[in-house]
């Protein structure tokens, strides 16, 4: 099996600087050797990078340059998906996952679509009516089904939005009050922290494969590496306290990697000028080989 590894060095869509050396942080933690030690070929496609400078608005901070690097990235996925091999996105803030998935969503269009599986402590469910920020970051799962901004994910090819009903957000503590309302109206699974209290991690993450992947070709993993509770990964720009153990996360990605499901995959958020020598970013290498079938005994 072939790994294509894509790294976005993009921080125009969070409000902190540094998250665009999150695909060199993961990639020093020893990712891509790792890989290889694990039996797959693996290819480095090295890094997509933003425009110097766009436009901006009060509503879509810099979005000339997120919609850039969206467009770029959803080549490069296509790209990948036609060779038939697994593209693994090491972000950057996560408004790039509006490009993978747009790409792995019209590759699988006329095979019933794809799941997605939004791992984070936030929604990312606001558009540009809703947002209070402006930052990027918190838009792609909307604009990924449809509920906008479009032009993060309509770069002219007709996109292939992905169906609510097989869209999951696990670990949510920290949804803005308009964003939980949108996310609740369009119909969106949410396992928030606390019900992953109640259920069991286990329990959770297989109900969410099983929605994921009703009637669909396979599941799109989006991680954002905020979902894992700030001692455990310290270096991220928007941490929220109490979330995912360190445990949970990984039983989380090694059930995915079991179902066989998995088709596509972002880590994203890794912000290494906020972490402890790159506890966070060797937490992300470690995620994503669990989530590729590795298990650490
Ligand atoms: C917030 C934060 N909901 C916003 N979103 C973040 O800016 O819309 N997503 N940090 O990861
Ligand atoms: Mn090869
Ligand atoms: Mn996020
Ligand atoms: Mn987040």
């Amino acid at each position: 099996k072939s790994i294509d590894v894509i790294g976005v060095q993009m921080d125009f869509g969070a409000s902190k600087r540094g998250v665009a050396m999150g695909p060199a942080a993961i990639r020093y933690a020893g990712l891509l050797d790792d890989l290889k030690g694990m039996g797959f070929d693996v290819h480095d496609k090295g890094d997509i990078l933003p425009l110097l400078r766009g436009k901006t608005s009060e509503t879509m901070r810099n979005y000339e340059q997120v919609i850039d690097v969206n467009r770029k990235l959803y080549d490069k996925v296509t790209t990948s998906l036609s060779r038939g091999r697994f593209p693994l996105v090491l972000g950057g803030d996560h408004s790039i996952a509006a490009g993978s998935i747009s790409a792995v969503s019209k590759a699988y269009q006329d095979k019933g679509g794809i799941g997605v599986i939004w791992i984070d402590a936030h929604g990312d469910w606001n558009n540009e009516e809703t947002t209070s920020t402006g930052n990027m970051h918190g838009m792609p799962f909307s604009a990924v089904c449809g509920y906008g901004p479009d032009c993060m994910v309509n770069y002219g090819q007709d996109p292939a939005y992905i169906k609510v009903k097989n869209c999951v957000q696990i670990a949510g503590r920290d949804i803005d009050p308009k964003e939980a309302e949108r996310m609740k109206e369009a119909g969106i699974t949410v396992f928030p922290i606390n019900m992953i209290d109640e259920l069991g991690m286990p329990t959770v993450i297989r109900k969410a494969i099983e929605i994921a992947s009703d009637e669909t070709s396979g599941i799109h993993l989006s991680f954002d590496i905020d979902a894992v509770t700030p001692e455990v990964a310290p270096g991220t720009g928007t941490m929220v306290h109490s979330g995912l153990t360190a445990r949970e996360s990984f039983i989380a990605v090694e059930l995915l990697a079991q179902s066989h499901k998995l088709l596509s995959m972002d880590m994203v958020e890794v912000n290494p000028i906020l972490d402890e020598r790159n506890k966070t970013g060797i937490l992300a290498s470690k995620l994503i080989q669990s989530a590729l079938g590795d298990i650490v005994y």
